[in-house]
């Protein structure tokens, strides 16, 4: 048995590749300092990874920018707009984030982590061109260090699932016949150059497939398996169990499978077993969580492990999946508690467990004694701590989770109070973060700065947002959220339960990462988050200032979340914490109350499967943060980067006064999609795509208006960017907002 990952995170300690990407793309550097630096981080992780035990080290799992845009690259799917670019690395980059002349692929969700991938632009004349260079220059790097790697690949049926046809004239699965070719060509290559072994993923398997496609995989592997000269094939799946896909691969004529047996995909192992295994092949198994950070429980692994001895040819340990979603090293938290340390495993130290679970699997629980007893002490630590388990928290007495009323009702009362004109106004919650504001928080942090200079500093930024909301005539304000660094790390830094790291950056895309809290306990408030800010900022305007808060589901999909009891009762103990603060902006006040969402649709299960529990407790979660107010406070919510229509039925149920929706970038088909499900209460179809600095005119802000307008009744539309504005600079901000107003007035003056 071997130990091995499928993948390593790219940045590097000190996050070098982000700093050595964004100084490239700036003109600081060229591009043989950004591929230098590039050279030099894999060399380490090779090193690294091998001298921490791992028998067989993955290679090309590294990327500039994202591993399905390399894909892409590889199989010469090069969209026409970015072909135009000068070859080389400044086309990539143009796929990857457009030019001033064309835009970028669009980026989409990486199945259900927080890494994003580039969506690969397919069409029926894509005509693929393999261009190996990458897996075969960095097959040749970890040789020359003596390493001989398992070249990792992104399998052809991914591909075409992940790849869209944005014309919409081809099902890319379709193009399959003419993509195998390169990978058979690939596999040839690889094979020339050393490669024993290859990985190809196929995570796509882990979705619920028709039997068309199982099919078609069955075909495929058939057709690359028959070739001679190759390496031998490892398919890789990850993130759920495989279901109707199992028994398809099992009798798939490749070398070996690397299957999931964490999490959802624990499944797999009774599946496995049911079908009397894969005996003929190797099973690389993935016991150790990929993408969460709690240390593994070994003697559990080791029994997983034990039991798929006998059902496989060989069986080698392995995390889930790529360690891409962790981050790098726990041992760098200095300012975290040793005993907590002691509960984690970020991703240097699960190759430590799976380089300890392949030791037991070869010698015995004996030989790995002293590493079992350690292991079984911490993890008798974490459930006994006090810090895990709070009896206040948990004899906290069950609150109903709905509104007093029904909707039409809280209309009225919420009419009364606000007096609001028809298409109200309003704006997501953030205003441009500018440097000034980062370098404030910077220096605070620093302790160059005081608390009350630093508040003073905030305050005068809350003045200058309502002061310009009022100047633009918006009818409904928001203070700005110029004291939040992360909309999630904000909070997450002022509730009991949460734990913040200072390194532990995760790649979210391309050069951009987050550093998510870990729910390590129980969670409450001791104290209130937001209410000296917004009551500070309604005490300057006679008009309304949203409350903002960050809601229970998305608190927990951008955070490690505790493995030790169902993500439901994390959610509620988080939504009851919401609640109270919710509780005391009413009591403050603030008649508008906006409970963000945006990640709801992301953590949607895999699996159709598991979707109705998952929906259940999320929208019971986010009623219970809501519901404990009286008639005539409005709550809204929003979200963003969702494809809708799988959760329109929860975001009903979800019963907000308001819910602002992205919807520019799709030209407002969702109001469409609302008129069909019925949706009852009142909406905000986004009318500036905020991705983007270009300023919408006022006709266009008409037409989208006009259009919402003409599918939905209009006394139940408000008006509103497609989301929070922090990435935008003031002078397309106060451009569109006053365009935004004006279309406006103009919809209100043909009613
Ligand atoms: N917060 C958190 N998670 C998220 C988002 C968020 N996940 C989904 C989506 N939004 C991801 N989007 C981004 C956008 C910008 C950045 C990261 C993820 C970003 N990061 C800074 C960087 O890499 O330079 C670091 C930010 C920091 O200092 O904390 O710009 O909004 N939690
Ligand atoms: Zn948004």
């Amino acid at each position: 048995s071997g130990a091995t990952v499928y993948g390593y995170p790219r940045q590097g300690a000190n996050r070098q590749l982000k700093k050595a990407t964004e100084a490239y793309w700036a003109g600081r550097t060229d591009a043989d300092t950004l591929l230098a630096a590039a050279r030099d981080l894999r060399s380490k992780r090779w090193v690294e990874l091998r001298d921490a035990g791992v028998d067989e080290v993955p290679s090309n799992d590294f990327s500039l920018y994202d591993h399905v845009l390399d894909t892409a690259w590889l199989l010469g799917a090069i969209p026409d707009r970015h072909a135009a670019v000068a070859e080389g690395l400044d086309r990539y980059f143009a796929m990857a984030r457009g030019t001033a002349e064309v835009p970028p692929l669009e980026m989409t969700k990486w199945f259900d982590t927080n890494y994003h991938y580039l969506v690969p632009e397919l069409g029926p004349d894509t005509t693929f061109a393999l261009d190996p260079t990458k897996p075969l220059a960095e097959f040749a790097e970890a040789l020359e260090l003596g390493i001989l790697t398992r070249p990792v690949i992104l399998g052809p049926v991914s591909f075409l699932l992940l790849a869209k046809d944005p014309a919409g004239a081809a099902e890319p699965l379709e193009l399959l016949d003419r993509l195998v070719p390169l990978y058979v060509d690939l596999l040839g290559q690889l094979r020339a150059a050393g490669a024993e072994w290859v990985q190809l993923d196929e995570p796509a398997l882990v979705t619920d497939q028709p039997t068309a496609v199982l099919e078609r995989v069955a075909e495929v592997y058939a057709v690359l398996a028959a070739e001679r000269v190759r390496p031998k094939i490892l398919v890789a799946t990850y993130f759920d169990r495989l279901g109707d896909a199992l028994p398809v691969l099992a009798a798939a004529p490749v070398e070996g499978l690397a299957i999931d047996f964490t999490g959802p995909a624990a499944a797999n192992l009774d599946d496995l077993v049911a079908l009397g295994g894969i005996r003929g092949k190797r099973l690389v198994a993935g016991v150790v969580t990929g993408r969460n950070i709690w240390a593994a429980d070994l003697s559990a692994a080791l029994s997983t492990l034990e039991t798929l001895q006998d059902l496989a040819g060989m069986v080698d340990v392995a995390a889930s999946c790529s360690l891409l979603h962790v981050p790098l090293d726990v041992s760098l938290e200095s300012d975290l508690d040793p005993e907590l340390v002691g509960w984690l495993s970020f991703a240097r130290q699960k190759l430590d467990e799976v380089v300890t679970l392949r030791d037991g699997l070869t010698e015995g629980r004996a030989g790995i004694q002293e590493a079992l007893r350690v292991n079984a002490d911490r993890l008798a630590a974490r459930a006994a701590s006090p810090i895990v388990r709070v009896a206040a928290v948990r004899d906290r007495v069950e609150t109903g989770a709905r509104r007093v009323s029904p909707y039409e009702k809280r209309r009225q009362a919420q009419q009364d109070r606000l007096a609001l004109p028809d298409l109200p106004t309003t704006t997501i919650g953030s205003f441009p973060q500018t440097s000034a504001l980062r370098k404030a928080r910077a220096e605070l942090r620093a302790g160059r700065l005081t608390d009350e200079v630093y508040q003073e500093a905030m305050r005068a930024e809350i003045r200058a947002v309502i002061a310009d909301q009022e100047d633009l005539g918006l009818d409904v304000l928001v203070h700005g959220e110029p004291e939040r660094n992360d909309m999630v790390q904000y909070f997450a830094e002022q509730l009991d339960g949460f734990l913040a790291t200072r390194h532990g950056w995760v790649q979210s895309y391309g050069s951009r990462y987050v550093r998510p809290p870990i729910i390590a306990g129980d969670v409450s408030r001791p104290a209130p988050m937001t209410v000296e800010w917004s009551t500070y900022a309604q005490g300057l305007t006679a008009r309304p200032v949203k409350g903002m808060l960050t809601g229970p589901v998305t608190m927990l999909a951008w955070s490690f979340v505790r493995d030790d009891q169902p993500r439901g009762e994390t959610a509620r103990q988080v939504a009851l914490a919401l609640r109270d603060e919710v509780a005391d902006l009413e009591a403050a006040g603030i008649a508008v109350i906006q409970v963000d969402e945006p990640a709801l649709r992301e953590t949607l299960p895999l699996r159709q499967a598991d979707r109705a529990a998952y929906l259940e407790w999320a929208v019971t979660a986010f009623k219970l943060a809501t519901s404990g107010v009286r008639d005539d406070t409005q709550v809204h919510t929003h979200m963003c980067y969702a494809e809708f229509g799988d959760v329109l039925q929860a975001i009903i149920d979800m019963d907000a006064d308001v819910i602002s929706l992205e919807a520019a970038r799709s030209k407002m088909a969702i109001v469409a999609d609302l008129t069909a499900a019925g949706y009852p209460n009142e909406v905000g179809p986004g009318v500036w795509d905020i991705h983007s600095p270009r300023v919408p005119s006022v006709e266009e802000i008409v037409g989208y208006l006009r259009t919402a307008v003409a599918g939905f009744p209009a006394d139940r539309l408000w008006v509103n960017p497609d989301c929070g504005l922090k990435t935008r600079g003031y002078r397309e901000v106060r451009a569109t907002l006053t365009n935004l107003v004006a279309a406006t007035g103009q919809l209100r003056a043909e009613a």
